[in-house]
């Protein structure tokens, strides 16, 4: 099969493991006899830095014309601290999303076995845990009007959902649930949000036409409780934007660390599938990065835009392989790994591409 992969490493530790993610790619399709083709184009802090704009129209038009994208992370620590900044490298990252219809940002928590005593959450309470969400990726508070009053002393952000929109991730996560585990559970603060409450009403009217999927609602504070508390209880998930980017983020730590979460957000084009985490400045550079979030994105690439099934499955076993070996990278290590089997971020990936 010949496809065409986009190659977006953005910022920060977003270079580092991307690398790996493509390495991985390119093995895949040495083994398979696939015929994969590589461009690159910029965002975030390194496209303000090249051309002062977090997404070039450059780097767009390669991302509508290519099969998928691999990307990093976006985000600098100087935008932190100045926070009047008119240009940030997230405006790259939101634009992407909203131009590619990337509604569906769908974050698998897997738990591999080996990384049970790597969470601070007690294995008993872990072993089997298994949660896919689904989080609403071009709406919310994130893309409302925004901006400020009273001569810069009051802020606001418009938090706007329409029922089109609801319906349409509703629909994708109703569909996995029929075929996961048939529970589906709806992530909102129906209490208090308006948006909450289409939220709520659309996601029991999309409900109807699927009666075998067992259906809860949750406001979010309790889930942020339950997540940690008994996270087995969860199958699909499906939360607004924001709910879902806080959530998965606690999410992560029943998967012993954000290096080991994956993501693919689809919709209208073409998928774009990256790490969760971020550009993790504090260690980019170092050569310490984990970078199994990038190589499971890059088998949820090959599954979901490729329908590659086989090739997706021999990568996420080389991760269990790794992992079942005793490697580890810093950030999943525990007290019981010893200091040899605890690898660098290039390290880590020649341990991965010897099992492909
Ligand atoms: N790879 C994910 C990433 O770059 N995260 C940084 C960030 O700004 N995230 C905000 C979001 O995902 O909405």
């Amino acid at each position: 099969m010949k496809k065409n992969i986009l190659i977006v490493p953005g910022d920060g530790i977003g270079q580092e493991v991307t690398a790996v993610g493509k390495k991985v790619l390119d093995k895949i399709a040495a083994k398979y006899g696939h015929e994969f083709t590589y461009d690159e184009a910029l965002i975030g802090h390194a496209a303000i830095e090249a051309t002062g704009n977090p997404l070039p129209d450059e780097s767009l038009e390669k991302m509508k014309k290519s099969d998928a994208v691999l990307f990093g992370a976006v985000g600098h620590p100087k935008y932190d601290n100045d926070p009047s900044a008119k240009v940030r490298p997230e405006q790259g990252l939101l634009k992407m999303r909203k131009e590619l219809g990337l509604y569906a940002n769908l974050r698998p928590i897997k738990l591999f076995d080996e990384l049970l005593g790597a969470s601070s959450i007690k294995p008993e309470i872990l072993k089997g845990a298994d949660i896919l969400f689904f989080r609403e990726l071009t709406g919310d508070i994130y893309f409302g009007e925004k901006g400020r009053k009273d001569n810069g002393d009051t802020a606001f952000d418009i938090a706007q959902y329409s029922r089109y929109e609801v319906e349409r991730i509703a629909r994708k996560a109703f569909e996995a649930a029929m075929t996961r585990g048939k529970k589906l559970c709806s992530v909102d603060k129906a209490n208090v949000i308006e948006t909450s409450r289409l939220w709520r009403e659309v996601v029991q009217q999309v409900a109807k036409e699927y009666p075998e999927v067992e259906v809860e609602h949750q406001f979010v504070d309790a889930t942020a409780m339950l997540l940690i508390k008994d996270p087995k209880r969860f199958d699909v998930v499906v939360t607004a934007n924001l709910f879902g980017d806080i959530l998965t983020d606690e999410a992560s730590q029943i998967a012993g660390s954000m290096g080991m979460l994956a993501s693919a957000s689809i919709g209208d084009g073409t998928g774009v599938y990256e790490p969760i985490h971020g550009s993790a400045h504090d260690i980019t550079g170092k050569g310490i990065a984990n970078p199994m979030a990038s190589v499971l994105s890059a088998a949820l690439l090959l599954d979901i835009s490729f329908g590659m099934k086989q090739e997706s499955e021999d990568v996420i076993n080389a991760v269990d392989q790794v992992l079942k070996a005793g490697f580890r990278t810093g950030d999943i290590a525990d007290a019981t790994t010893p200091k040899e089997k605890i690898l660098g971020t290039d390290a880590i990936g020649e341990e991965l591409l010897s099992r492909i």
